[in-house]
């Protein structure tokens, strides 16, 4: 097994403090909604998915996971490469203005090279809810957020980006 997973629990952790700030007000319809998963896919082995839960104290994880479909070969080709091939962020859709609101960025936790999947990473953080609040105006309070994850391959100098569904919740 040659799978190497980067674990920068730290990073997540420094990030998490950082961006704690007051603890989330929810509304409880809220709070059933969560925890709430939403995939996309190609057709052709890739997948990607934003995950959010609420965490014990009021706040909530952030988690994004995507698998590139290739050979194995190639995703460990990709993984010595030094660098990060995969950075992510949550945004929030909007309609009017045209531009979406880039909210954080979600920090990688692992990248792996696997037989039948290709390259695989995840990224997770825990942010306050004011940080997932992008919509909060009277007749506008629900949110409409969604992962970008870009992934920069060095051996084909190509970028590409996947953005997952959304998760339509009142932060
Ligand atoms: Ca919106
Ligand atoms: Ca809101």
């Amino acid at each position: 097994m040659t799978i190497r997973q980067i674990l920068t629990s730290t990073a997540a952790a420094a990030a998490a403090v950082v961006m704690t700030a007051t603890p989330a007000l929810a509304a409880p319809s809220a709070a059933a909604a969560l925890p709430r998963q939403v995939c996309r896919g190609d057709g052709f082995g890739s997948s990607w998915c934003l995950f959010i839960e609420r965490t014990s104290n009021g706040e909530f994880h952030v988690h994004l996971g995507i698998d590139v479909f290739m050979s194995r070969s190639d995703a460990q080709a990709i993984i010595d490469v030094p660098g990060d091939p995969f950075s992510a962020r949550v945004l929030g859709r909007d309609s009017w203005p045209d531009s979406d609101d880039n909210l954080f960025n979600v920090p990688i936790t692992v990248l792996g090279a696997a037989d039948g999947v290709g390259l695989s990473s995840d990224f997770d953080t825990i942010v306050g809810g004011q940080f997932l609040d992008e919509d909060n105006v009277p007749g506008n309070r629900g949110d409409e957020v969604f992962g970008k994850i870009t992934f920069r391959n060095p051996l084909t100098k190509t970028t590409s980006t996947f953005d997952t569904p959304e998760i339509d919740e009142n932060f």
